[in-house]
């Protein structure tokens, strides 16, 4: 099988992806085959002139529909099932997932690690630890495809989408962009580099930026004034923002959201859209204002006040709630 494909199964999900592809394959190969041999050994058998035995025809057997309604029934519920099974487990991070964010612009690809390393065109990750990539774009439609992780995710923008894997193997693993996206889209790609924990922990060392995500989102915090109006003696009636991420927010409308990227970054471009219940509306639109970068940031900052409190869900690409 792997004769078929040099392509290397470098993530805990690549295996499972595979046979699932096989199986199809094989399934495929075998309905492909009896037809065929039913069909030409027919043709021959009955064919004018032949001196086969052409009596005792039969209209309808209830046993032959049957059998070939049920099985391939059974077969399409059976794979339907299966993949059901493999889909989830690609859409539901693990709770001891690391972020990394991913903002996507024509033609690269930039990433950003908690601790204000970032990359272009690179991801460096630890082998067997589940990395979550929480991404956007800055312009149009893009799409996170890493082969030889068997995983593919949309980035949009004005959004965040997710991806998770779980790398198995060392080495450098081919990232491309999936989505046409203008000139130079087939350029658009990179490596992501699979390294031993203590490597990765070096080269995290060796890279590290001028101040971590956090640090520099509570800079901003400040600069644009959030504090002013969320900070402990603001003038203004706004919400206590520690400890936010990752809890139930009750809204003015009655209904609750969780506190996860996505709710963040809404709450901050488009404050109208979810008021936080027993707040007037005040908040102003950041919209504009803020880089795709520094709503990552101030996100981290925001998730960093968080820590103490509880550690934040496992947030799959498709929450239950809608933010548009
Ligand atoms: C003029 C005062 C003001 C400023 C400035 C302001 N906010 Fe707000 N913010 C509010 C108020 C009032 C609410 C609650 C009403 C609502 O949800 O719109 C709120 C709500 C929020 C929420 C949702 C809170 C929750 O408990 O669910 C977030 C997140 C938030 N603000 C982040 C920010 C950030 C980040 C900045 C700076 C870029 C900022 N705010 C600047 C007044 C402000
Ligand atoms: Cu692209």
């Amino acid at each position: 099988m792997s004769a078929l494909s040099s392509l290397p199964q470098a993530s805990s999900i690549a295996p499972q992806v595979d046979t699932l592809f096989w199986f199809m394959v094989a399934l495929c190969v075998i309905v492909v085959v009896g037809v065929l041999i039913a069909m030409v050994s027919y043709s021959v058998k009955y064919r004018r002139g032949s001196p086969a035995d052409r009596s005792g025809r039969q209209a309808q057997s209830l046993g032959v529909e049957l059998t070939w309604t049920l099985i391939p029934l059974a077969l399409f519920i059976g794979v339907f099932t299966w993949s059901l099974f493999v889909f989830a487990k690609m859409r539901s991070p693990p709770p001891d997932s690391q972020t990394v964010y991913v903002v996507a612009k024509q033609w690269m690809w930039k990433t950003q690690h908690p601790g204000g390393q970032r990359e272009i065109n690179a991801l460096h990750v630890p082998l067997g630890q589940p990395i979550r990539l929480t991404m956007t774009s800055e312009d149009v439609i893009h799409s996170f495809y890493v082969p030889a992780f068997r995983v593919k995710q949309d980035v949009l923008p004005g959004r965040y989408t997710e991806l998770w894997f779980t790398a198995t193997k060392l080495g450098s693993f081919p990232l491309f962009c999936a989505e046409y996206c203008g000139l130079d889209h087939a350029r658009m790609g990179g490596n992501v580099v699979v390294m031993a924990p203590a490597d990765y922990a070096r080269w995290l060392d060796g890279n590290a930026g001028p101040q971590s995500l956090a640090v520099r989102g509570a800079a901003l915090f400040r600069a644009h004034g959030c504090s002013g109006c969320h900070g402990a003696n603001a003038s203004v009636h706004a919400p206590d923002l520690d400890g936010l991420y990752g809890r139930w927010v009750q809204l003015a409308d009655g209904s609750t959201v969780i506190a996860d990227d996505r709710y963040i970054r809404d709450s901050i471009l488009l404050p109208k859209k979810h008021v936080v219940a027993g707040f007037a509306p005040l908040m102003p639109s950041f919209s504009g204002q803020l880089s795709e970068e520094d709503l990552v940031a101030l996100i981290a900052y925001l998730k960093s006040t968080a820590r103490a409190a509880s550690d934040p869900p496992a947030i799959g690409a498709e929450s239950t709630h809608e933010h548009d």
